[in-house]
């Protein structure tokens, strides 16, 4: 078993590699950070065979359902401390821990991510670079009447406002459904010397500049962020300003969220940040496409095949979005 030190001392490859694997592939478990096993019933972070894994309950009996795998780049220190479970390869840090069903969620969504935010800093990973929230009943209402994503971003706010200055900067995220109960969450995070952006859309009002209308407490988390010379794009909408356009009109809502990514991703906004300057959607690989209505993912998934790469791995997840009148959501990453 290596040391945090050893980790810290030892050359190695700055970029985390992420894929798609079918169950049962595992070819290489050697080097793996960490695990997110898509299927239809999730379970809470555990250490599984050393390796952090996490059961998110996406995907439905029909579907075969896959693994998300974060690659080490060498050896790996992992653990659990209560509800965390985490490991750290010397440049990356992966966290994951679990809110189980409740009637509000506020206080155990701070509180996650307070303890969350403590180990970052703690370990000295405290760059969070890509963040996932998947949030049961997302647009159901909690025991108070609040609906269950503005009650979680409220918790999530507060936490980000207690870490202010220490935990660095809000990063690139998704918040979404799921088709179970209760909130999984799960980041990577890099160390306070890596060179890392958050990216904001021209054409979006920034999520934590929302109006009031949208929940008491705005959401916490950037349009993308580029690390590492690897780009994590945000769950991304058909969201103009701060409002859904097209509502009930999935091919409108499609369009205008590939527009928003290309706009993202373009040189005049990514090459602020990046010499070679941007991306096209021809570029993007480990692609989530989160559809509300189940009759509506082949049409969805035509409009994409079309203008994504033949070689890009793309998933589609038929769960809810954190809007009832957004009917599709996409994020993506180039690595
Ligand atoms: C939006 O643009 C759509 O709460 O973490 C996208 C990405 C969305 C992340 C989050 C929510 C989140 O507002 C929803």
């Amino acid at each position: 078993m290596s040391s945090f030190v050893d980790l810290l001392n030892s050359p190695r490859e700055t970029r985390p590699n992420i894929k798609f694997e079918q169950p049962g592939e595992q070819a290489d478990s050697q080097h793996v950070l960490a695990r997110v096993a898509f299927e239809k019933n999730g379970f809470a972070p555990e250490l599984h065979k050393g390796v952090p894994t996490v059961g998110v309950p996406m995907t439905t009996e029909t579907e075969p359902g896959f693994h998300e795998v974060f690659a080490a780049s060498g050896p790996v220190v992992a653990g659990r401390e209560g509800g965390l479970v985490y490991a750290v390869d010397g440049r990356h840090l992966f966290c994951s821990i679990q809110v189980t069903e409740r009637d509000v969620y506020r206080d155990a969504a701070r509180i996650a991510y307070d303890s969350a935010f403590e180990l970052a800093t703690r370990l000295g990973y405290p760059n969070i670079l890509r963040m996932w929230n998947l949030v049961g009943g997302i647009i159901d209402d909690n025991a108070d009447g609040v609906e269950i994503y503005r009650d979680f971003c409220a918790g999530r706010s507060e936490a980000f406002a207690l870490w202010s200055g220490r935990i660095l900067h809000i990063p690139a995220a998704t918040g979404i459904g799921t088709r179970g109960n209760g909130v999984y969450l799960y980041f990577i995070s890099g160390r306070a010397d890596a060179e890392v952006h958050h990216l904001e859309n021209p054409r979006q009002t920034p999520a934590y500049h929302y109006p009031e209308s949208y929940g008491p407490k705005a959401p916490s988390f950037a349009r993308a962020t580029f690390a590492d010379g690897i780009l994590y794009i945000s769950g991304t909408a058909s969201i103009i300003g701060d409002e859904t356009v097209h509502k009930g009109n999935i091919s409108g809502q499609v369009d205008v969220t590939l527009e928003n990514i290309t706009t993202l991703i373009s040189t005049e906004n990514l090459g602020k940040v990046r010499a070679e300057g941007g991306y096209t959607l021809r570029d993007l690989d480990l692609i989530k496409v989160y559809v509300s209505r189940p009759e509506d993912i082949p049409f969805v998934r035509s409009r994409c095949e079309e203008v994504f790469s033949p070689d890009a791995r793309v998933v589609y997840l038929n769960v809810d979005i954190c809007r009832p009148d957004l009917l599709v959501e996409i994020e993506a990453i180039v690595q």
